[in-house]
Formats: C-alpha cells, structure tokens, sequence
C-alpha cells in the first residue's frame, strides 16, 4: 500500500516537470525572437524602443538663469526634441568643467562634447577668431549680428574644424566696460591701476594702452582677486559685473563698450563627426532657436541688472566714448594683428 500511496504525488510532480518545461521553451522563444528584433534594429537603424538617450555634457561659466545659460538650457530642450529624444544635453555651470580655456582643450580632445565660451578662450586654439576683441570694430548691437550671421561670422565658425571645434552658434555678449573699486570717470582714472583681463593677449595690450596694468585671471577668480585687491578693477558686461557680485567691491562702472566680444557655442569635432547630417542639421537647428531665445533674454537681463546696480548705490558714468577710441586705436597698427585687416575691413564694410 505505501508502494501505491507513492503513485498519485508522483504523476503530479511528473506533470509540473513537463509545463516547466513546456514555460521554458516558451520563454526561450521569445527570448530568441527579441535578440532577433534587437539585431534587426541595430543592424537596419531602427531605434529599439529601450534604447536609453546618450548624455552629454556642456560647459559653461555663468550661474543658472543668467542669459547665456538660459540659451544653453533652450539649445539642449529642442536638440533633445528634435532628435526624439536620443540626445540629453547636461548643463553644468558656474564653471563646474574648469576654466573656459581648460573646457576648450578638453572639447577638442572630446572629454567634453559643448562648450559655451566668450571668443577670448579660442583664441588660443584658433588665433584668427582674435579680430573679434578688436576694440570699437563693432558700431552697434545690430551691426555685430549682421556680421555674425553673415559670411565673415558664417566662416569663423566653420573654420574652427580644423582645430578640433565647430562652431555651432553664436549668444549676445552686450559690451564690455571697466568697473573699479576706485572712482572712474575718465581714461585718465585708469593710470596705474591692476585690470582683470580675460587670458587674452588683445585684451593685455588694450589695457595698457589705457595706462593700467592687465592681470589675466579666470572668471571663477576674479571675485575674490577685487575683494583682496589683487586687481583694484576688471572689464564686462552689466550682466557680469552684477551676477558675478563684482558690483559689490568694485562699485565704479563707465560706459565706454570698448568690445563685444561674440559668445560661442561650439561643439567637439570628435563629437560632431559621429553625427548623421539629419542630427548635425538638427544641432544648428537648435542652435538657431535657442540664439534668438538668448538675444531677448540678454536684453531684458542688461536692463534688469543695470537697475539692481544702481538700486545698490552704484556709480554708473557715461565715457567720453572719442577719448577712449582715441587711447586704444594704435591697437590696429600692431604687427601681430596685421593679418586681422582683410577681416577688419570685411567687417567695416558690413551694414
Ligand atoms: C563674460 C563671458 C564669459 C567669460 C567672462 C570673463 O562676459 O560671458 O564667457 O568669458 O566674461 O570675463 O571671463
């Protein structure tokens, strides 16, 4: 009877054995048919569906909401929307990368696949972007975007390829002006004093056509350099002086706009080379949207941090704008910049 007792239990175990076997199979069939779908997909360019987006990083300097970083910000939303989500576009600001000379090597070399910069850090890598820190080559706001949408500032971009970059865009820089921590009023206020410059070799010997001692140091430096006095004064825009709290110790601002200096966007060619020409039109395209959504932005931020300064008990002085042009005009007859006339006189011609 216990050999019998034994028959019914194992029958049943027998017949789970053999559905086990049966989900096995099963599951092994559609395993199969999936690695096929996903052969499929990979080999004739369809997406699979759980591709995950590929992320990618972009430099920038400024604080969140400052005009650039909001262009940044709008780049990255339309790339992502326009290449269906393949491409997530990460921000890292307030020079969270390095310095903008350190993020510009380290685009070429492709660590970094974004970088937006001031033209002053390409100007190592690309010495001919150079004829953009001129002093005065810029009439006006208008004139500079008629020149930079036009075929000089169409071919500075291009041309950048061939030290590893593309120029992908350019963002509104306003104008650059001096502020101090001691009164300033005129050319003359100048003499003698230590002026943060950008790392930039135009802007050293346009200070010292003014009289003052240039001091390149990084932005993420420059705070600290006017509160120790390393630097009784630096050159921006508003929006710098104001977001950066230069404003605070170096309450003295003259509107002289000795420069506008385009800002760039502009991607690794490394990068760049891996794109299809569909995505690579969908980058400019971006690139396109987000400059005219920074160009208003840049307007409306001027206008708000000029009146933050002045609300804080800045002094802001209108420039005897002849006596600066006058002061820094030799500029355009220094040899090293002998090959900027062809651009020079492009630009000049320019509407
Ligand atoms: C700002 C510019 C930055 C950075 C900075 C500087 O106007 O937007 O990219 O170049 O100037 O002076 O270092």
């Amino acid at each position: 009877m216990r050999k019998d007792e034994g028959r019914p239990s194992e029958t049943v175990f027998l017949c789970h054995i053999l559905k086990l076997n049966e989900e096995v199979v099963k599951m092994k069939k559609i395993g199969i048919l999936l690695l096929i779908a996903v052969f499929v997909g990979v080999t004739f360019g369809a997406v699979p569906v759980f591709a995950a987006a590929k992320i990618l990083k972009l430099a920038e300097v400024h604080p969140k909401g400052y005009p650039t970083e909001m262009g940044d910000q709008k780049f990255s939303e339309l790339f992502e929307k326009l290449t269906q989500g393949r491409y997530k576009i990460q921000v890292y600001g307030n020079s969270q990368l390095g310095s903008e000379n350190d993020v510009v090597e380290q685009a070429k070399l492709g660590v970094i696949e974004f970088v937006r910069v001031s033209t002053s850090p390409a100007i190592s890598v690309f010495p001919e972007i150079g004829v953009y820190s001129m002093p005065y080559l810029f009439r006006s706001q208008d004139h500079m975007w008629n020149v930079l949408n036009g075929p000089v500032g169409q071919h500075f971009l291009a041309a950048m390829e061939k030290v590893g970059l593309v120029g992908v865009g350019y963002f509104d820089p306003g104008s650059r002006n001096f502020y101090t921590t001691k009164p300033l009023k005129s050319v003359a206020d100048l003499k003698g004093l230590k002026i943060r410059v950008q790392p930039n070799p135009i802007m050293v010997n346009l200070v010292k056509l003014l009289g003052a001692t240039p001091t390149p140091i990084a932005y993420a430096e420059v705070y600290s350099a006017l509160q120790t006095g390393v630097v009784d004064g630096a050159e921006n825009n508003v929006p710098s002086w104001v977001s950066q709290n230069h404003y605070e110790v170096a309450k003295n601002f003259i509107k002289d706009a000795h420069a506008r200096l385009p800002e760039l966007l502009m991607v690794s060619k490394k990068f760049w080379d891996t794109l299809s020409a569909a995505d690579k039109k969908a980058m400019k395209d971006a690139a396109k949207e987000a400059t005219a959504f920074q160009i208003k932005a840049w307007n409306k931020a001027e206008d708000d941090y000029l009146a933050q300064a002045k609300a804080k008990g800045c002094i802001v002085s209108e420039a005897n704008i002849a006596e600066f042009q006058k002061a820094v005009a030799p500029i355009y007859a220094m040899p090293e910049y002998a090959s900027y006339k062809q651009w020079v006189d492009k630009i000049n011609a320019t509407k």
